[in-house]
């Protein structure tokens, strides 16, 4: 097959369902989340140092390495690798005992994987609407609190911050838990310190899509040593000696390779966030007038993670459908709202903002991979997309 046709049926394939999965064996060049590798030959080297060592998981020294990397990168005095962010937001929740069926306050714009972590851990989750950022809006949040109210878990969305000083005043005010789904923060700064330091804890993800990628994984940041160490015992089985069990836990540890892979990627972290303006700049200027970047605020300082564009009303999917047909994968991060997905359908909640939002945006590509020439170029097929869609 020539290599023309073998991508105008990926693209094709790709429009009939609206996935950006490319087909088996190829990646596109214009991807959402494609991977990052900071330096390859670090990566591998550290691979040969695990292969020759004879430890590939159980809290292993590269394990170690990255907590211990990270933890200082955070500014924060405990951080516990976990396999993936999503167990890690699992894992939390448990840790806290929060009373059985208690509801947890969560906006339905995030991915499904905050909410799933809710009832998984026993929970009930309560969805509150948005900002025009699509971070929790901390009015609507604090107007559902009631006596069943455990706990808020707000999400820190495409590299930005929520209003994290706001939300910590509320959940003292209401003596429930605080907690952050900042899977997209990495090396996110706020005027109240760097994402991590925040609530009862923060939950990150190391999935291959994310600024730090170690192919899959996830970090949990706390400066309270005693919820630190149920963690630790958790993500172990509960095991605390060679035959003793002190707590229901699981399996959510992380291997060494995965480890390495997310150390070497955050000692890029600096390198990765500066591209990420670049080319997010570049959007900035290239994109038609007619449409917004979800930006970072002045007291902000963002990793550029997710270049997510508010398109005009009714448009978006016609842009997008434009998008691929050129080659351009583009994501409708979110897309439906949770409280719109089959297993929480039943809600019934009205979030006027999230609709909106669900409705307007779409994410292009950014990343180490993607070069400003490329971002010209995928701009300029955005904007051409909106102008054939009208
Ligand atoms: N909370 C929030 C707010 C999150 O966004 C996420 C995950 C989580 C919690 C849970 O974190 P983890 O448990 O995953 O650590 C992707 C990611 O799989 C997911 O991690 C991420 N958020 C979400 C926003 O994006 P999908 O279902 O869109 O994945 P998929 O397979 O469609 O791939 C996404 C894009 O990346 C595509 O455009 C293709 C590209 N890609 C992907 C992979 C895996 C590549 O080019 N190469 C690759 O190897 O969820």
């Amino acid at each position: 097959m020539s290599k023309a046709l073998e991508k105008a049926n990926i693209v094709e394939q790709a429009i009939g369902e609206y996935s950006s999965k490319p087909a088996e064996g190829s990646v596109p060049r214009y991807v959402v989340g494609k991977p990052n590798i900071f330096s390859p030959e670090i990566f591998l080297a550290r691979v040969q140092e695990v292969m020759d060592s004879g430890w590939h998981t159980n809290d292993g020294p590269m394990v170690q390495r990255l907590e211990a990397f990270a933890a200082k990168s955070f500014g924060v005095s405990n951080c516990i690798a976990v396999a993936n962010a999503t167990l890690g937001l699992e894992l939390l929740l448990q840790a806290l005992n929060l009373p059985a069926h208690s509801k947890v306050i969560v906006p339905s714009f995030t991915f499904v994987a905050s909410v799933h972590a809710i009832v998984r851990a026993g929970l009930r989750p309560e969805f509150c609407d948005v900002d025009e950022r699509g971070m929790i809006d901390c009015a609507h949040a604090e107007s559902l609190i009631d006596s069943d109210t455990s706990a808020i878990l707000a999400v820190n969305i495409y590299g930005f911050a929520c209003d994290v000083g706001r939300l910590e005043s509320i959940a003292q005010r209401h003596r429930i838990q605080l907690l952050f789904d900042s899977a997209h923060g990495v090396g996110v700064k706020t005027s109240t310190g760097s994402l991590g330091q925040h609530g009862s804890a923060e939950v990150f993800s190391l999935h291959a899509t994310k600024i730090v990628s170690g192919f899959e994984g996830g970090l949990i940041t706390t400066n309270n040593a005693s919820l630190a160490s149920a963690l630790r015992l958790a993500r172990n089985f509960g095991f605390s000696g060679y035959d003793q069990v002190s707590c229901v836990g699981t399996n959510a540890k992380l291997s060494e390779i995965h480890a390495a892979m997310a150390l070497t990627n955050f000692e890029g972290l600096e390198s990765a966030i500066s591209h990420n303006a670049k080319i997010f700049c570049v959007y900035e200027k290239e994109l038609s007038p007619e449409v917004r970047l979800i930006s970072p605020l002045a007291s902000e300082s963002s990793n550029y993670q997710y270049v997510a564009v508010k398109c005009p009303a009714g448009l978006r999917d016609h842009i997008l459908d434009h998008l691929l047909k050129n080659g351009v994968f583009a994501r409708r991060y979110f897309y439906p709202g949770v409280h719109q997905m089959d297993p929480y359908r039943a809600c019934q909640v009205d979030l006027p903002r999230t609709n909106a939002l669900c409705d307007s945006i779409l994410c292009l590509p950014t990343g180490p991979p993607v070069l400003a020439e490329d971002a010209v170029q995928i701009a300029a097929l955005f904007n051409a997309g909106l102008s054939i869609s009208r």
